[in-house]
């Protein structure tokens, strides 16, 4: 899918003040610091699109962007960013969850892993939650310029086999690299793939 322009819409915390929810919808979401506002930029080939930050806890809020006037993408707040209140972090948990279970037109959830790291507890939570609640999503290992593919393989390995010991079905994996723009073309046809779906009715 050719990306021809993709622009920032609106940015809050609650889900009555998104925009209507009238065309497709896809939202990014891992912990802190895993690369969503990087790879948002990456997909859209806009380095300013989505604030990036090398500090953890850089957005906040649930944020729209429009690409080619015709589909939405959300840049999400991380989930396990340590350095914020009990408090704070029950509200953005809240935030986040209420939006995934009601937001009509979300059509697929893109949960970002670092493919650096052995399976954690709060991404495999996060992705039980998903599956129980019946979101729609697929996994994305993020930042894959940073380690060879033989060790990416295993610790993808590792997430699918933990997976399968809840689940029928391992969900649809992707890498992505922001530096390299891998990954860029398979997430563009996936979402391209559900458009079209979508527009048949
Ligand atoms: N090498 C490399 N660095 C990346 C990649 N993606 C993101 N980064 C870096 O990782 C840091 C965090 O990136 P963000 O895109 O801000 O991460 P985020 O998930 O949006 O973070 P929060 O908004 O804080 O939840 C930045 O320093 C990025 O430059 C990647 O694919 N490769
Ligand atoms: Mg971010």
């Amino acid at each position: 899918m050719n990306i021809k322009d993709a622009r920032f819409v609106v940015s809050n915390t609650e889900i009555s003040k998104c925009p209507k929810s009238d065309w497709p919808e896809y939202a990014f979401i891992g912990r802190s610091n895993v690369g969503k506002s990087s790879l948002i930029n990456m997909l859209t080939n806009k380095k300013k699109l989505a604030m990036i930050s090398g500090t953890p806890g850089k957005t906040r809020l649930i944020n729209h962007f429009i690409i080619n006037g015709n589909w939405y993408l959300v840049d999400l707040p991380g989930y396990g960013y340590a350095k914020i209140s009990k408090n704070e972090r029950k509200k953005w948990e809240l935030m986040i969850r209420s939006y995934l279970l009601k937001r009509k037109n979300l059509l697929g959830v893109f949960v970002l892993i670092d493919a650096r790291l052995e399976p954690q507890n709060s991404d495999l939570e996060f992705m039980q939650w998903l599956g129980e609640s019946q979101v729609p999503f697929v996994m994305v290992f993020t930042k894959v310029d940073k380690i060879s593919g033989a060790e990416q393989k295993v610790y993808q390995d590792k997430y699918a086999e933990k997976m399968l010991e809840t689940w029928a079905e391992v969900p649809l994996m992707f890498e992505s690299s922001a530096e390299t723009g891998l990954g860029r073309d398979d997430i563009l046809s996936f979402i391209e793939e559900i458009n079209k779906g979508q527009a048949k009715g």
